[in-house]
C-alpha cells in the first residue's frame, strides 16, 4: 500500500522548504528573466480578520503568479497594508485602543492568516501606509503637487458625514450616504485642501482605451468623468446689465426655452429678487442650504421660487421668467439652465406644476402634439416654432447649433465634465499630516522636502472633534512652529489626508521599498513597473482605481516614472457571500473563517475549492460541504500518482493523446481565467487517467509528471510533493509550463464503408471515436444523391460499416 495523502505533513514540509529555498527567481538572477508584476489590492487591516471571501482574490492572484513563474518570469507579487484612514480609526475608537496599536495587532493577525494561503508573497517588499518611511513619500507627492499648482485651498460646502465627523470626497458618497458607515451625508462649509484631478480629466478619459480592463469598470470611469458636449448661451437679464450664462447640451431647443432656473447658490440668486419676492427667495435659498444632497437629487416633487426677474432669450428676444430650484446643481456647468419643458422631463414637471408655457420645437412627424402629457426627449424630428431653424433636422441642428450660436455672438461651444476636484483633507487623526505651514506673511508654505516625513504626533484624544477641526489642532506644541521661509511663528496645517492617499501610489513603492533617497529609483521602476495584472474587488472602480491613475500620470509628468498608466490588466473577482447571497458580516453571523477549513482539509484543498465555487468574476454562495468533493479528488489524484510512479511503462498513443489534451484544456481555461472549469477539468481528466491506467496497466512517468506540474499553481504543496515522489530534483516551479502537441491531440481517423441495403456505395473518413449519430450523418452526406426511398433503419457497426436500410 502506498502512503496515503497526508496534507498536514506535506504542507508543513514544503512551507519549511520554501522558506529555505524560495522558488521565485532571486534578485541577482532578476535581469535574466522577464518580469511579471501581479498585484493584489492591499487590505486594510480590519479587526475581523480574513474570511473565505478574502481568500478567493488572494488565491486567484497566487495561481496566476505561480503560472507565470512556471512560464519562466521573475515574479513581483507583494503584499502590504492600507492602514491609515477611516476604517482603521473607527475600529480603534470602537475598541477603545489607540489606532496605532490596533492596526499593528490586526496586521499581525491578518499576516498570519495570509500566510496560510501559501501564496508566493515576497515579504521583503512589504509596505505599510502608516510607516513614516512610507508616508514620507505620500507627503512628498503632496508637496510636489502643491508646487505644481495641483493642490490648493478652498472654502466651500463639502459633503460631511455627521457620524464619521469628517468631510468626504464625492467618490465617497454613494447614493447620498457615507461610503464607510452608511450615514446620510450633509453639507458643511469648510476650508479644504483640494487636488486638481480635473486637470487630468481628458487624459483619464482617453487613456482608458489603452487598458485591458473589464468594460464595466471603464464605463463607470467614463460616466464618472462625464464628458458632455454642448454650448454656453448668454441670456441678458431684462432691465439690468448682467448676463446669465447657461450650459446646455441641447442648443437646438433654444426657441423652446420658456423659463430659466438658477441653482439657489448661484451668485445672482439673491440679487434678482424684487421687493415682492425677496422674502420667499431668501427662505428658499436658506432651506436649500440645509438640505442634504440626497434630498435634493431625489426625483420627487419639484420645488422652486420665482425671483421676480426675467431674462431675454437671445435667439428670439422672448422674455422668460427666472426661477430658483434645487434641481439645478451649483457646481455643474454654470449653475444655471435654460428650461425647455417640451423636451426635458424635469423641466416638463416643473412647468406643469408652476403653470409655465410649454412650446414644442421638435416634431416627430412634422405635426405639433396637441395635448402634451410628457416631454418628447428624443433628438430626432423636424424643427418647428423655431424661426430660421424651422424645417431642419433636429439631429443635424444639435451638432451645428453651437457653431451658429458662436457666430451670432450669443454663446460658445463648450465641453463639460462631471468630474470635480478631489476634496483631499479630513478632519481626523489617523492619517498622514498634510505637510503645510500657515504663515501670516508667507501664506501656505510646504514643509521642505528634506524635513519629511512630518510625523503624526502621538495624542491621548484621537476621537474626531466634530467641529471641523482635526484632533491635531488641540496639540499646541505641534501646531505652533516656525515658517520655513521667513522663520516667523506660524501654524501647522492640522487636517490629515484621506485614506486613499497611500493607496494611490503604493504599488510603485513595492519595487524599491527600502529606498531612503527616492520614492522609487528610476532603474528599478523601469525594470519592474508597471503592474501587469491587478486583482481585486469592483467596489473601487471610481475611487482607488481613478485616483491611482491620476497619481501615476502626475508622477510620470514630473519624471519619477516613465509610464502613465499603473495597471495594464485588471481582474475583478466576485464576492463570496453567505447563504442566499447575503454579504458576509460579523453582525449577520454568517462569516466563514478559513482557519478551520485549512486545519481539517489543508491549504491545497481550500485553495482549489475557492476556485471551484464558480466563475471567479461572479459572486458565489459559500457552502462548506463542497470542499469534501475537492478533498476526495485530491486524494484520488494522489493515489493515482503513487500507485503508478514505480511502474516502468511507455506511453501509448492514447495516453499521449489524453496527456496533450489535458495540457491544452488546462492551459486555455487558465489563460481565459475560467478557473472553476480548470478545477472541474482536473477532476474529469483524473477519472479518464484512472480508467486508462486500468486498461493499459499503468501510466508513464512523463504523464504523471505533467499532471504534477499542471496541478502546482493550484495545489502547490501537493504539486511539489508529487514532483519529488516522481524522482525529480528541485522545485516543480522550475519545471517549465508543459506545452501540448496538436498532432498528438488529434483523434484518429478511420475509413468506413457506407452501404445501402448492405451494398457498399461509398467510403467515408470519420474520427475513430465518432458516435453513431456523427457516423450516420457523415455516411448519409456521402451518398445523399442515392437516398431516394424511405429510410427504415440506420445501422452503425463502430469502426466498420454504416448501413442505411431503405424501402
Ligand atoms: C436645455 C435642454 C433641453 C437640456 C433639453 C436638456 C434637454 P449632461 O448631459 O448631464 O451634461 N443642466 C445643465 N447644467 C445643469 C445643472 N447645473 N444642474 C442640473 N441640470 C443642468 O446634461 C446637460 C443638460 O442638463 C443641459 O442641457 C441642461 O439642460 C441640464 F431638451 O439645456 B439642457
Ligand atoms: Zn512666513
Amino acid at each position: 500500500m502506498p502512503t496515503p495523502y497526508n496534507h498536514k505533513a506535506i504542507e508543513k514540509k514544503w512551507r519549511t522548504r520554501w522558506k529555505e529555498h524560495p522558488v521565485n527567481v532571486q534578485e541577482d538572477e532578476r535581469g535574466k528573466h522577464e518580469k511579471y508584476y501581479c498585484l493584489d489590492m492591499f487590505p486594510y487591516p480590519s479587526g475581523n480578520g480574513l474570511h473565505v471571501g478574502h481568500w478567493r482574490g488572494y488565491v486567484i492572484s497566487d495561481v496566476w503568479s505561480r503560472y507565470k513563474l512556471l512560464q519562466g518570469y521573475y515574479i513581483i507579487h507583494p503584499m502590504g497594508w492600507d492602514a491609515f484612514g477611516l476604517p482603521a480609526e473607527n475600529y480603534a475608537i470602537k475598541m477603545g485602543v489607540h489606532p496605532a496599536k490596533s492596526t499593528a495587532e490586526n496586521v499581525n493577525n491578518i499576516k498570519r492568516q495570509i500566510n496560510e494561503i501559501a501564496a508566493l508573497y515576497d515579504w521583503d517588499r512589504e509596505v505599510n501606509t502608516t510607516d513614516p518611511n512610507f508616508y514620507k513619500w505620500t507627503q512628498w507627492i503632496f508637496v510636489k503637487m502643491f508646487k505644481a499648482g495641483l493642490a490648493y485651498e478652498k472654502e466651500f460646502p463639502i459633503n460631511w458625514c455627521p457620524s464619521c465627523k469628517t468631510g468626504l470626497a464625492n467618490e465617497e458618497v454613494v447614493n447620498g450616504k457615507c461610503e464607510r458607515c452608511g450615514t446620510e451625508v450633509t453639507k458643511k462649509n469648510l476650508r479644504q485642501w483640494m487636488l486638481k484631478i480635473t486637470q487630468y480629466a481628458e487624459r483619464l478619459l482617453n487613456d482608458l482605451d489603452k487598458l485591458d480592463w473589464p468594460e464595466k469598470v471603464k464605463k463607470m470611469q467614463t460616466d464618472w468623468i462625464g464628458k458632455s458636449y454642448g454650448a454656453e448661451v448668454d441670456f441678458p437679464v431684462d432691465g439690468r446689465k448682467e448676463k446669465i450664462t447657461v450650459y446646455t447640451t441641447r442648443p437646438d431647443t433654444l426657441y423652446g426655452a420658456t423659463f430659466m432656473v438658477l441653482a439657489p447658490e448661484h451668485a445672482l440668486a439673491k440679487e434678482l429678487a424684487t421687493d415682492e419676492t425677496r422674502e420667499a427667495v431668501e427662505k428658499y435659498i436658506y432651506d436649500a442650504s440645509m438640505k442634504s444632497n440626497v434630498d435634493r437629487l431625489q426625483d420627487k416633487e419639484k420645488t422652486g421660487v420665482f425671483t421676480g426677474s426675467y431674462a431675454i432669450n437671445p435667439m428670439n428676444g422672448a422674455k422668460v421668467p427666472i426661477w430658483l430650484s434645487d434641481y439645478v446643481l451649483a457646481d455643474y456647468g454654470t449653475g444655471a439652465i435654460m428650461c425647455v419643458p417640451a423636451h426635458d422631463d424635469r423641466d416638463f414637471a416643473f412647468a406643469t406644476k408652476f403653470h409655465i408655457p410649454i412650446i414644442q420645437v421638435i416634431a416627430k412627424d412634422g405635426k405639433e402634439i396637441e395635448n402634451m402629457t410628457e416631454a418628447y426627449t428624443e433628438a430626432s424630428g423636424t424643427m418647428i416654432n423655431s424661426g430660421e431653424w424651422n424645417g431642419m433636422e433636429s439631429a443635424v441642428l444639435k451638432k451645428e447649433a453651437p457653431i451658429m450660436i458662436e457666430e451670432k455672438g450669443i454663446g460658445r461651444k463648450t465641453v463639460n465634465y462631471k468630474l470635480r476636484d478631489w476634496v483631499f483633507s479630513r478632519q481626523r487623526y489617523w492619517g498622514e499630516p498634510i505637510p503645510i505651514v500657515h504663515c501670516p506673511d508667507c501664506g501656505a508654505v510646504p514643509v521642505p522636502e528634506d524635513q519629511l516625513p512630518l510625523t503624526l504626533p502621538d495624542v491621548d484624544s484621537y476621537e474626531p472633534t466634530g467641529t471641523g477641526e482635526s484632533p491635531l489642532a488641540a496639540i499646541d506644541s505641534w501646531v505652533n512652529t516656525i515658517c520655513p521661509v521667513c522663520g516667523k511663528p506660524a501654524k501647522r496645517e492640522t487636517n490629515t489626508m484621506p485614506q486613499w492617499a497611500g493607496s494611490s501610489w503604493y504599488f510603485l513603492r513595492y519595487v524599491d521599498p527600502h529606498n531612503n533617497e527616492e520614492l522609487v529609483s528610476r532603474e528599478k521602476a523601469d525594470a519592474m513597473l508597471p503592474v501587469d495584472m491587478y486583482i481585486g474587488g469592483v467596489e473601487h472602480a471610481v475611487l482607488h482605481l481613478l485616483y491611482s491613475r491620476f497619481y501615476t500620470k502626475f508622477l510620470s509628468d514630473i519624471g519619477v516614472i516613465d509610464f502613465d498608466e499603473p495597471f495594464i490588466k485588471l481582474f475583478n473577482q466576485g464576492m463570496i457571500t453567505g447563504k442566499n447571497g447575503i454579504k458576509m458580516s460579523k453582525s449577520k453571523g454568517n462569516v466563514v473563517s478559513p482557519d478551520d477549513l485549512v486545519r481539517d482539509y489543508g491549504c491545497d484543498s481550500l485553495r482549489m475549492y475557492e476556485l471551484f465555487v464558480g466563475p471567479p468574476e461572479l459572486d458565489a454562495e459559500w457552502d462548506d460541504r463542497g470542499i469534501d468533493g475537492v478533498y476526495r479528488f485530491l486524494n484520488k489524484l494522489w493515489n493515482l500518482v503513487m500507485d503508478n510512479k514505480e511502474k516502468d511503462i511507455k506511453a501509448s498513443k492514447e495516453m499521449l493523446k489524453l496527456r496533450n489534451k489535458m495540457v491544452y484544456d488546462i492551459t486555455t481555461r487558465l489563460e481565459s481565467f475560467s478557473l472553476n472549469t480548470v478545477i472541474s477539468g482536473f477532476m474529469e481528466y483524473n477519472n479518464k487517467f484512472i480508467d486508462l491506467a486500468k486498461k493499459e496497466g499503468g501510466i508513464d512517468k512523463e504523464t504523471l509528471s505533467t499532471i504534477a506540474v499542471l496541478l502546482a499553481p493550484f495545489a502547490p504543496h501537493m504539486g511539489e510533493e508529487l514532483w519529488e515522489e516522481l524522482g525529480h530534483e528541485g522545485s516543480v516551479f522550475h519545471a517549465g509550463w508543459p506545452t501540448y502537441d496538436e498532432e498528438a491531440m488529434k483523434d484518429d481517423e478511420i475509413e468506413v464503408a457506407v452501404q445501402i441495403n448492405g451494398k457498399t456505395r461509398a467510403v467515408v473518413t470519420i474520427f475513430a471515436e465518432a458516435g453513431k449519430e456523427e457516423a450516420i450523418a457523415a455516411g448519409k452526406e456521402a451518398i445523399k444523391d442515392k437516398l431516394t426511398g424511405n429510410i427504415v433503419k440506420e445501422i452503425y457497426v463502430p469502426g466498420r460499416i454504416i448501413n442505411i436500410v431503405m424501402k
